[in-house]
């Protein structure tokens, strides 16, 4: 009989679940997790701040699906986790992050003014799904199974853990508490309730306008292509919460792309909705009028994998609780057999007039001369320029709107955008993060010059660990998504214009290729040569400031936030 430390025991228990990435940045409490982690073949990386690590293992976790580790030294490295960890929990995205405490929670009741203690357990409750202190080496396994259950459970979301650090060095019994693969102490969730099903797929087959609203729910059951052909067979429209797009391809000839303000004369339309994988929150205007149709003429069918999501916001016609995959696959399957189905002739052609908007917006965009460029002309070169395995991620506040209105995204896990916190400063980290799970896919930034600045210190770890990552920073010199709202208020602003910053020459400070844009017409040489340096690349734009204050959709998207019940 052998034995085994905890930091072993940590790792095996990561490995099981397959994550390959710890992000951390060095710290003495922690170093043989450091070094077991490397040598069973992790990807170990040092950030520049351990927020945007959590940002990174967040990145890590929307592309693959699968969790990354983040871990933090006792004290300020634990304390630096705490934003990331807020943007994943109320995003919904799985990270499991670790922290070293300066002592064993039965010693943390003897106030004894101790260096670098803060109470961390209490810090992380509130906005982890799970947060819990490890008191022994050989309990490792059990408490990593259940913050995987967590974790990966219901609505998935970040878990916290934390131990002294005399638990890594610690030798124990092998045989004691062994590392389960798993099927053996997690359970996906089914197929919904087959009755249920076959009620929905009579209400959907009798639906004269149907519409499905997808959400981020679709990205982590692997379901695009069931939701595709759930939407064919339906003859139904799909449009998609602001933060999942691309669960469905926006060029399908049912798409309708994003819920938005602009979407909803065709989301008032619908007589029956499909909502899968999402809690119809605010952003799509809690379902609710006047974004929508009230229930009594728009009938709900609810699908998603945890029953708490169901009936918040809206009432519901039938509640579908179970996997979204096999729920989809088994509407479908009802609905191949029904002789009740919609012909497909109302989305097809609420597609097309979307679609139309869609592209409109690019075309549009690319007429806009003269410098400083306007946002619309650098948001439709971008677009444009984008290969179609394209992977992007979108940070700022105006700035990510004219991207959105700019992109059409036609594969899942390919925008990462915390469409729910709206936290600025998760580009950098996002993109890095990105890169590093899928180095087969070029990975691209639309930033906000702001929200560049919250992680800019991130380029030299993306130039050192070789995340060629291609940036684009929308330049106005400006947090100009606050300016109209102040100046509707006080009539002048406060605090909104920052000074003019070389962020190319930043970029090459850090490691990386930079590029200083002032014209239309420089936009696309800048990044073929940005793409082309092989390093990650910083393309600086200076954009109009006065046409960045207000994109298209704004006061109507401010509205609908208005009027929807709080
Ligand atoms: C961490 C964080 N701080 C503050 C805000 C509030 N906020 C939302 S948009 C915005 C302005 C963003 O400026 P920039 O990134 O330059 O984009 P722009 O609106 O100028 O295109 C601010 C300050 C936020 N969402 N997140
Ligand atoms: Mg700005």
């Amino acid at each position: 009989m052998g034995t085994i430390s905890g930091a072993d025991l940590l790792v095996r228990s990561l490995q099981v679940e397959g994550v390959r990435a710890l992000f951390a940045i060095t710290d003495i409490s922690f170093t043989p997790l450091s070094v077991k982690a490397e040598a069973a073949g992790m990807l170990v990386v040092a950030g520049r701040h351990e927020s945007a690590e959590v940002h990174m293992a967040d990145a890590w976790a929307r592309a693959t699906g699968i969790p990354a580790v983040v871990v933090g030294g006792m004290g300020p490295g634990v304390a630096n986790l705490l934003p990331g960890v807020v943007n994943a929990w109320t995003e919904g995205v799985p990270v499991v992050v670790i922290g070293t405490q300066r002592t064993s929670r039965a010693d943390q009741a003897v106030r004894r003014n101790r260096f670098q203690y803060v109470p961390q357990l209490e810090l992380f409750r509130p906005v982890t799904k799970f947060a819990a202190a490890i008191p022994e080496a050989r309990r490792v396994p059990e408490y990593l199974r259940e913050a995987f259950r967590h974790a990966l459970g219901g609505r998935p979301g970040p878990v916290y853990l934390e131990f002294a650090p005399e638990l890594l060095r610690e030798e124990v019994d092998e045989d004691v508490n062994p590392v389960l693969a798993p099927a053996a102490y997690r359970a996906a969730p089914g197929s919904p309730d087959t009755a249920a099903v076959e009620r929905a797929a009579a209400l959907l087959g009798r639906a004269a306008r149907p519409l499905v609203l997808a959400g981020n729910g679709v990205h982590t059951a692997e379901a695009s292509e069931e939701l595709t052909r759930l939407a064919e067979i339906a003859g139904a429209a799909v449009c998609t919460t602001p933060g999942a797009r691309g669960a469905i391809s926006e060029r399908h000839p049912h798409a309708v792309g994003m819920a938005n303000a602009l979407l909803s004369p065709v989301m008032q339309e619908a007589d029956v909705v499909l909502a899968v994988g999402t809690g119809i929150g605010e952003v799509v205007g809690y379902g609710q009028p006047p974004a929508w149709a009230g229930p009594a003429v728009q009938r709900l069918i609810h699908l998603d994998r945890d029953p708490l999501v169901i009936g918040v916001n809206r009432p519901v016609d039938v509640a579908l609780v179970g996997d979204v995959r096999q729920g989809l696959s088994a509407l479908t399957k009802a609905l191949a057999t029904s002789d009740t189905r919609n012909d497909g002739d109302w989305a097809r052609e609420r597609a097309v007039g979307a679609q139309q908007v869609m592209n409109m917006m690019v075309d549009a965009g690319l007429e806009l001369d003269g410098s400083p460029v306007h946002p619309a002309r650098l948001a439709a070169e971008f677009a444009r320029y984008l290969p179609e395995d394209a992977l992007v991620c979108l940070d700022g506040g105006n700035s990510a709107l004219w991207a959105h209105l700019a992109l059409i995204v036609t594969r899942p896990r390919s925008l990462l955008w915390t469409g729910h916190f709206g936290h600025l400063g998760t580009g950098i980290p996002y993109a890095i993060g990105a890169k590093l799970a899928r180095p087969d896919r070029p990975v691209f930034l639309f930033s906000g010059d702001g929200a560049f600045g919250f992680n800019l210190q991130e380029l030299e770890t993306a130039s050192r660990v070789d995340a060629a990552i291609v940036a684009v920073v929308n330049c106005d010199y400006a947090w100009a998504m606050e300016e109209q709202g102040m100046l509707d208020e006080v009539g002048r602003t406060i605090g909104v214009h920052t000074s003019v910053v070389r962020y190319d020459l930043v970029a090459e400070g850090l490691g990386c290729h930079g590029e200083l844009v002032d014209s239309p017409e420089g936009i696309v040489p800048a990044l073929r040569r940005a793409s082309a340096s092989g390093r990650p690349a910083v393309v600086q734009v200076v954009v109009d400031h006065a046409m960045n204050v207000n994109p298209p959709g704004m006061s109507e998207f401010l509205e609908m936030y208005n009027a929807a019940t709080t």
